[in-house]
């Protein structure tokens, strides 16, 4: 079944429909553009700009940005949107009617760009608390995860595929190279209570706290009734690709706060609150090692957190 059909059948509002189709629309166009990146064409490599996280940009972090902005300001629907490529939010002001605002990782796994890994994007939607037809405010993008309305990523991999939540469930479709469209092949996915894959980038190791270093142990320790492993890491450093794995298999992945970010590394905006919001709409679990993640008020546009996601019973053991 391809997606506008899917979304009508569930009872979508038809202005998020076309928030969909543009994601649908400027997802194909960075598929493309991925897609020739092997071919030696010239997207390979950083811009010479840094975003305001002060990470260098890579062109298909700009490329996929622009595409993307492109899309959602033609929709109609969004006013405005927060990305990682954008110091600070965007207004659409020819769109002040529309009633969301979306946040995106255009490029989530940048540094796996040039070695032709997995990469994806990733989005979460928002209805605006401002009026519609007025000026949007800070508090349409600082609006706790449990308040997104729709959320999602698309993972540029073997193949292209979009998984996503409108609040009830978490589906997948896989891009139809011969159709073009997407086509669903997974609906209502479900996290395996139970998993036997840890990712976690354990370079950090000696910067984790006791808890989370003893949790790691017993990660490594734990054996099953014939003494082989109970699990295994699989760590690919690029979130969504990590993520997909484990809800089709099962496991936990953890970006905690280490030396070098303090804070955690990952944005709660744009990528732990839509990775939470697909992974409870899938029976998993989304937390930063104290609290739910889709409950923690934001702050900040740009804001970090440690993250843990995953199936629940490797969620329960890691946090308790
Ligand atoms: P990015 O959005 O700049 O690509 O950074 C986020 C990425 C995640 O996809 C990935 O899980 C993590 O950073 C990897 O970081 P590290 O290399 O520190 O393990
Ligand atoms: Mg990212």
């Amino acid at each position: 079944m391809e997606l506008k059909k899917f979304l009508e059948d569930k009872g979508t509002e038809s202005a998020l429909i076309e928030v969909f189709k543009a994601i649908e629309d400027a997802s194909k166009v960075v598929q493309s553009e991925v897609s020739r990146a092997g071919l030696g064409a010239d997207i390979y490599g950083a811009k010479g700009s840094e975003n305001i996280q002060g990470e260098e940009q890579q062109k298909l972090d700009v490329y996929a940005d622009e595409c993307f902005i492109k899309e959602f300001r033609a929709c109609g629907q969004l006013a405005g949107l927060a990305s990682e490529e954008q110091d600070d939010a965007l207004q659409f002001d020819e769109s002040l009617n529309g009633e969301y605002v979306i946040m995106i990782d255009p490029l989530d796994g940048s540094s796996n760009i040039d070695v032709n890994v997995a990469i994806g994007t990733i989005f979460a939607v928002y209805k605006r608390v401002s009026e519609k037809g007025s000026g949007l405010e800070e508090g349409d993008f600082l609006q706790a995860g449990k308040h997104q309305i729709a959320a999602g990523y698309v993972n540029y991999s073997v193949s292209t595929q979009l998984v996503f939540s409108t609040g009830s469930g978490t589906h997948i479709f896989t891009l139809d190279p011969n159709s073009g469209e997407y086509r669903l092949i997974n609906e209502n996915v479900k996290f395996p209570a139970d998993g036997k894959v840890y990712s976690i980038n354990e370079v950090n190791l000696d910067d984790f706290d006791d808890n989370l270093k003893r949790y790691a142990q017993i990660c490594k320790d734990k054996r099953k009734a014939d003494g082989k492993r109970m699990y295994t890491g699989r760590y690919i450093g690029s979130l969504v690709a990590d993520f997909h794995r484990n809800i089709l298999k099962g496991g936990i992945y953890v970006y905690p706060a280490t030396v070098d970010s303090p804070k955690g590394k990952l944005r709660l905006l744009y990528e732990c609150n839509p990775m939470s919001f697909l992974a409870v709409n899938a029976g998993g679990k989304g937390s930063d090692g104290t609290q739910d993640i889709l409950e923690i008020e934001p702050t900040e546009l740009h804001q970090r957190c440690p993250f843990y996601v995953g199936s629940p019973v490797m969620m329960d053991e890691a946090l308790s």
